[in-house]
């Protein structure tokens, strides 16, 4: 079972109150689901490419797989890597981990050996759920590799490509786990449900537990202010772990209302137009480089009907002003804007907010409860107005990551604040505006690259004497990640091709992947004696700026 300093628990008075509001019901994920298929077993709750299940499936499906977890010996409380696609047997497996006590720690598909190992080690996972092949790479040869590399890591359990297909010796088809029904265990609603990775963490891992009571009441309130019902279908278009296609309000918002989680392969225009027309999706989230590319094929006329949505969110990272104004008038949707983490805090426009404040805000915090502020660099509060650092706590925000004391001193003010590190402007109607970030992360579309771990990995490179790692503007992404690069030997300095081989081949994410290299013969002056990478950061992201 997990120690109870994996939680940092919120104070005795804010959970009490927190249940007197009736925020934290008590209710777990595996419970929802049962009462939802007590209540409408024929009801459909998940469709894919190959799979269309009802509600009481699903829950069969899930009770099976929940039996089979723990006869292999996977035990309430224990971690379970899944690293999947976006599938049907994703929402199977993780309600079977929730019926079984235990809890999936969501990993992403671009995710690899160099996040995974750290992430397997630091959760202290003893098992992965993963695909066997997935975009032409072999997910079941990196879970070998990772149980050689986390001695706790003991069981790989395999989607296979195709049912009743082969997976490598030494590991389970899911399949072969479905087991008779069998009595489940009492799982506490203020208990963790899950651990969710923080986005562009370095060392080790930010792992973020979230418990039954707090996300159940995120995900209630999102899919009240997303307008979801029964009738909703809600199309998983990003990766489906990530926290904002999970729970803002996610393919867990759709299932809290009853309606329909539909999930598409991947979220280009053609795959998933395709997905809206034949599961009539009605609502969808996706990172702002992704809205323009829909919006731009709808501009110029879509084969496909995507006359069903009605609805589109749109976070992650800054939505330009543009795109705003363009997404509702070429889709035919009602914009959202949200502006979540996986720590917590999530803000929304609302569904009839005025145009002005849907299109150039990212809206205001979905709880009454949700408290912000807006601080200096000192922690002391700036002039209504002016722009600062967002710092917040509330119903559905952790108060610690797992296992991680060094990041919870740094990330956390010591009554419990979480710093966002997001710079932003609160405006007088209490919509916020986010301006940036502080510090040394590249927002990629979405994606988050750490600065300091793509560095530490070009240090390694016999070519480069110091690198350091800014993100550029870029009219698609949003940013892009540039390295500056002081080469060992002048003569020969390193070519950008090399270097993004270089850090393929280290097995990382390929969204950090470096996108542009620029070789220099110093790096600038900070004016202060020792160097600081941070402001030297500031410096040159200034610099590519002004050049890009
Ligand atoms: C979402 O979650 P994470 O944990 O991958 O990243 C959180 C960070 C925020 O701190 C902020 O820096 C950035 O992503 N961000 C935005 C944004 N939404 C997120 N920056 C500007 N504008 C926005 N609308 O990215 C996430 C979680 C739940 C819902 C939506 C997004």
């Amino acid at each position: 079972m997990p120690s109870p300093s994996d939680l940092t628990p919120w104070p005795a008075a804010e959970a009490e109150a927190y249940r007197a509001l009736g925020y934290w019901t008590g209710e777990t994920f595996g419970e929802l689901l049962t009462a939802r298929a007590a209540a409408t077993p024929d009801a459909i709750a998940v469709v894919d490419d190959r799979n269309r299940w009802t509600y009481g499936e699903l829950e069969t499906r899930a009770t099976s797989l929940a039996a089979g977890f723990l006869e292999h010996g996977i035990r309430p409380g224990d971690r379970v890597l899944v690293q999947l696609p976006n599938i049907a047997e994703f929402v199977e497996i993780i309600f079977g981990l929730f019926h079984a006590g235990a809890l999936p720690v969501f990993c992403l598909p671009a995710h690899r050996q160099s996040e995974l190992v750290p992430i397997a080690q630091a959760s202290g996972a003893v098992a992965m759920v993963t695909c066997h092949h997935h975009q032409a790479f072999d997910h079941a040869a990196l879970a070998a590799t990772l149980r050689d590399k986390a001695p706790d890591l003991r069981h790989l359990i395999i989607v296979a490509d195709r049912p009743g297909a082969e997976v490598p010796e030494g590991m389970h088809a899911l399949d072969e786990l479905r087991s008779g029904p069998r009595e489940l265990p009492t799982v506490r609603a203020s208990d963790i449900a899950f651990l969710q990775l923080s986005g562009g963490s370095t060392g080790t891992p930010k792992l973020i537990p979230r418990t039954h009571d707090d996300y159940l009441y995120s995900v209630r309130r999102s899919a009240e202010l997303c307008g979801l019902d029964s009738d909703s279908v809600y199309l998983a278009a990003l990766p489906v772990a990530h926290n904002f296609p999970m729970s803002s309000p996610g393919i867990l918002g759709a299932l809290y209302a009853g309606g329909t989680v539909a999930l598409a392969a991947d979220p280009t225009p053609s795959t998933a137009f395709s997905a809206i027309e034949r599961f009539s999706v009605t609502i969808t989230g996706l990172v702002p480089p992704l809205a323009r590319l829909w919006v731009e094929r709808a501009e110029a006329g879509a084969t496909q009907d995507i006359s069903s949505l009605q609805v589109l969110l749109v976070g992650g990272a800054r939505c330009p002003d543009e795109l705003a104004r363009r997404i509702g008038p070429a889709l035919g949707v009602t914009l959202q804007q949200v502006f979540g983490m996986a720590e917590g805090l999530v803000c929304y426009t609302r569904l009839d907010d005025p145009a002005e404040v849907v299109l150039a805000t990212q809206g205001r915090p979905m709880s009454e409860h949700d408290q912000v502020a807006v601080v200096d660099e000192d922690g002391e509060p700036v002039p209504p107005g002016t722009d600062g650092l967002l710092i917040t706590k509330g119903p559905y925000t952790i108060r610690g990551y797992y296992r991680n004391p060094e990041a919870n001193a740094s990330s956390f003010t010591e009554d419990g604040w979480y710093r966002t590190g997001d710079v932003v402007n609160l405006r007088a109607d209490g919509n916020l505006v986010v301006k940036g970030r502080l510090g040394d992360r590249v927002n990629r579309g979405g994606e988050k690259i750490s600065a300091e771990e793509i560095e530490a990995h070009l240090l390694d490179h016999p070519l480069i004497r110091d690198a350091i790692v800014v993100s550029v503007p870029d009219e698609r992404l949003g940013e892009r990640s540039c390295v500056f690069v002081l080469a060992a030997d002048p003569a020969s300095p390193p070519a950008l091709a090399q270097i993004r081989q270089f850090v393929r081949e280290r097995g990382v994410a390929t969204w950090k992947i470096p996108d542009l290299l620029q070789v220099v013969d110093s790096f600038p002056e900070t004016g202060v004696g020792k160097i600081s990478r941070r402001s030297l950061r500031a410096e040159l992201s200034a610099r590519a700026a002004a050049d890009s």
